[in-house]
C-alpha cells in the first residue's frame, strides 16, 4: 500500500490540527445520524494523540465505545477532475468515516492505514464535512483481544491481557490526496545481490492497462544508476552500496506510467534499500553477515499524547537509542507509524516488525501471571476462527505496508500468545503459512513467553527465528539474581539443543523506580536493574545461538492500572520523560564497547 506523496503527478494535504470530539457511551450517534451535521456538545481534539490524556476527566480517559471525531476543510478548486483519495494512517481500533453526509470506508485494526476513493463525494472549491467513529473496545474478535464488563449501574469496563493501557483515537495524520485517474497503486521491490552488484526486482500496479511503466532507479546523489521498463523487471546496480545497519543508503525508485504518445500520466517515487536477511542455522544474517540484535522492545507511548506519532518524540527516541549504542528495536505490540520505518530505513536501524496480536493468553495476564490450572486460550467462546481471521488480515495489511522497508528484516506475528495447547498449532499454521506467501524474503517468528519449555512448544517449528521474552530474576525469583543466572543458561542451551534456530532476547528487564537507590541488590532500585542485565548478559556472552538482546523496555509507559503497577510500567531504561536511569549508562558502556 502506497504512502500518500507530493510529486509531479500527486499532491496531498494533511488534515492534522485541531478536530472536534465527542464520545458516545451510548453509542447514539449512529443512530441519529451525527456525520449529517456539525457535531453537537464537542470539543476541541488534536489529531494526531490519543484523546484518553488530554482532558483531566476520568470518564475521558476510561471511554468505552464510540467517540465521533469531525473536521472540514476547504477542498482546492484545482483538484476538480483528479481523483481524491481519504486515508487514515491509523484510528484505533476501528473506525468508519463519512464525508459530508456519504459513508465512505470502515476499517478494522488500530494501527494500519485505510483509505478511500471520495472523488464523487467532495466538491473541489468547496469546504467539505468529514466524520469518523473510531471505536475502541476490545472483544473476543478483535486484535489484540479483551472483554467488556456490564455493570448494573449501567457502566461498561473494557477488560485486557496486556499491560499497556488501551490508548484510542486517531494516533496518526490523516490526509486527502490527489491522483491521476489513472495511476499507480502499488509498487513492491526485492532486493539481493549477485557478486558486487544489486539485483533489485520490481512490480509496479496500475489501474492502467495499455499504458507503459517506465522505472529508473537512482543513487543518493540523485544519479541515475539503472531503469527498465514493463510492470515486473529487475534493476542491476554495478558496484552497489547496500542498505546495511548502521548505514542506512538508499537508492530512489521512480515509476513512471505513460500514455501511447509519451505522455505522462503518473509518477512514483519508492525509496529502496538493497539487503538480503536470512536465518541460516543458528545465525541471523543482514548481507550476508551474522547480525547482533541490541536495542529494545518499545512502545509508541508518551504524556498526554499517549500514543499519538509526534515527530520531536520520534527523532528524541532514535537519538537516545543511538546514544545507548542500540541498533534495533521491536515494534512491540503493534505496527507503528510508517514515519517510524521511513527513519529506520534512513538511518540504518534495524527494526522486528509486529502485529498487534498481544494478550492471546488466558494463563497469563498483561504478560506476568499464570492462573494455576492450564485453560485453552483458542476455543469457540474465547479466540476463535473470528479473532484468527482478523489476525489474518492484520498479518496481511502489516506485509502490505512494510513490505518494502529494508530496515524490517524479521515480522513477528505475534507477542506471548498460548503456545503449548495443541489448539496453538491449528490456530498459528495457517497464520505462519500465509506471512510467507506474502513474503519469502524475510524470516517470520512469534514471541514466545515462559510457560513450557522447547519440547513443550507447539509453534515453534513453523518459524524461522526463536523469540523469547524472559524474566528470571524478576517475576521468577525476584530476589536471587544467582539462580536466575543459572536457570537462564540452562534454558537457553536447551534451546540451542532442540532446535537449529537463532534466538534473540525479545525482553528482559526489570520494573525500577528512578532515584531508588541501594547498596544491595534489592528489586525496584536501579542497582538492581544494572545488575539484572549485567547476569543476562554475561549468560548471552556464553551461548552462541543468542543472536541479540531487546531489554524491555526503552522507556517507563502507561498501563492500565493495578496492583502490579505503580503509576506505569517501570522497566523502561528511561523514564517516561526520557531522563536516563543507570541502567541506561551500562547499556551504553556494553553496546558502545569498540566503538
Ligand atoms: C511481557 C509482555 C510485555 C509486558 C512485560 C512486563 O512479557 O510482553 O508487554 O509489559 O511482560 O513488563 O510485564
Amino acid at each position: 500500500m502506497l504512502r500518500p506523496q507530493d510529486g509531479p503527478t500527486r499532491e496531498r494535504r494533511s488534515l492534522s490540527g485541531l478536530w472536534r470530539l465527542r464520545l458516545d457511551p451510548e453509542g447514539a450517534g449512529r443512530t441519529e445520524g451525527w456525520w449529517r451535521s456539525p457535531l453537537a456538545a464537542a470539543v476541541d481534539i488534536p489529531v494526531p494523540a490519543s484523546y484518553n490524556d488530554i482532558f483531566p476527566d476520568v470518564t475521558v480517559r476510561d471511554h468505552v465505545g464510540d467517540a465521533w471525531y469531525q473536521t472540514s476543510t476547504w477542498v482546492p478548486a484545482r483538484w476538480a477532475g483528479e481523483r481524491i483519495v481519504l486515508r487514515f494512517d491509523a484510528a484505533t481500533h476501528r473506525a468508519t468515516v463519512w464525508v459530508n453526509d456519504t459513508e465512505v470506508v470502515s476499517h478494522e485494526g488500530g494501527y494500519t492505514p485505510f483509505e478511500a476513493d471520495v472523488t464523487a463525494h467532495l466538491l473541489p472549491g468547496a469546504e467539505n464535512r468529514i466524520t469518523a467513529v473510531v471505536n475502541n473496545e476490545l472483544t473476543w474478535e478483535s486484535i489484540p483481544p479483551g472483554r467488556i464488563e456490564e455493570h448494573a449501574d449501567g457502566r461498561r469496563k473494557q477488560r485486557y491481557f496486556h499491560d499497556f493501557f488501551n490508548y484510542a483515537g486517531l494516533h496518526r495524520p490523516v490526509w486527502l490526496y490527489t491522483t491521476p485517474s489513472t495511476h499507480i497503486n502499488d509498487i513492491t521491490v526485492t532486493t539481493t545481490f549477485d557478486g558486487t552488484t544489486g539485483v533489485v526486482t520490481y512490480q509496479v500496479d496500475s489501474t492502467g492497462k495499455t499504458d507503459t511503466v517506465l522505472v529508473s532507479l537512482h543513487d543518493a546523489s540523485g544519479t541515475e544508476v539503472a531503469t527498465a521498463t514493463g510492470t515486473t523487471g529487475v534493476l542491476r546496480v554495478p558496484d552497489v552500496h547496500p542498505w546495511a545497519p548502521g548505514d542506512g543508503y538508499l537508492y530512489e525508485l521512480r515509476a513512471t506510467l505513460r500514455d501511447s504518445t509519451g505522455r505522462l500520466l503518473d509518477d512514483y517515487r519508492q525509496t529502496v534499500g538493497v539487503r538480503t536477511v536470512e536465518a541460516r542455522g543458528q545465525q541471523f544474517l543482514i548481507n550476508g553477515t551474522p547480525f547482533y540484535f541490541k536495542g529494545f522492545g518499545k512502545h509508541e507511548d508518551a504524556a498526554v499524547r499517549g500514543r499519538g506519532h509526534d515527530d520531536a518524540l520520534m527523532v528524541h527516541d532514535f537519538a537516545l537509542m543511538e546514544w545507548t549504542g542500540a541498533n534495533s528495536f521491536r515494534t512491540s505490540h503493534y505496527p507503528y507509524a510508517e514515519e517510524v520505518l521511513d527513519y529506520a530505513d534512513r538511518h540504518g536501524v534495524v527494526v522486528i516488525d509486529e502485529t498487534a496480536a498481544v494478550g492471546q493468553n488466558l494463563n497469563i495476564a498483561g504478560g506476568v501471571f499464570a492462573s494455576g490450572k492450564q485453560m485453552s486460550t483458542f476455543s469457540p467462546d474465547t479466540i476463535g476462527q473470528a479473532a484468527q481471521r482478523t489476525h489474518l488480515q492484520a498479518i496481511r495489511e502489516l506485509v502490505a505496508r512494510d513490505k518494502n522497508h529494508p530496515s524490517v528484516v524479521l515480522w513477528s506475528i505475534a507477542n506471548e500468545p498460548d503456545n503449548v495447547q495443541p489448539e496453538a498449532r491449528d490456530y498459528f499454521t495457517p497464520l505462519a503459512a500465509e506471512a510467507r506467501r506474502l513474503d519469502s524474503t524475510r524470516p517470520i517468528a512469534y514471541v514466545n513467553a515462559l510457560m513450557g519449555s522447547p519440547d513443550q512448544c507447539a509453534v515453534t517449528d513453523l518459524f524461522d527465528v526463536v523469540l523469547l521474552n524472559r524474566y528470571y530474576g524478576w517475576y521468577f525469583g525476584p530476589d536471587d539474581l544467582a539462580t536466575a543466572e543459572t536457570e537462564l543458561e540452562a534454558e537457553l542451551r536447551q534451546w540451542a539443543e532442540r532446535h537449529d534456530k537463532p534466538i534473540v532476547i525479545t525482553e528482559y528487564g526489570a520494573d525500577t523506580y528512578p532515584g531508588l537507590r541501594s547498596t544491595v541488590p534489592s528489586p525496584w532500585t536501579e542497582e538492581y536493574q544494572t545488575e539484572l542485565l549485567d547476569v543476562y548478559h554475561r549468560v548471552f556472552d556464553r551461548v552462541d545461538a543468542v543472536v541479540g538482546e531487546q531489554v524491555w523496555h526503552f522507556a517507563d509507559f502507561a498501563t492500565a492500572p493495578g496492583v502490579f503497577r505503580v503509576d506505569g510500567n517501570k522497566k523502561g531504561v528511561f523514564t517516561r520523560e526520557r531522563r536516563p536511569k543507570s541502567a541506561a549508562f551500562s547499556l551504553r558502556t556494553r553496546w558502545r564497547k569498540g566503538d
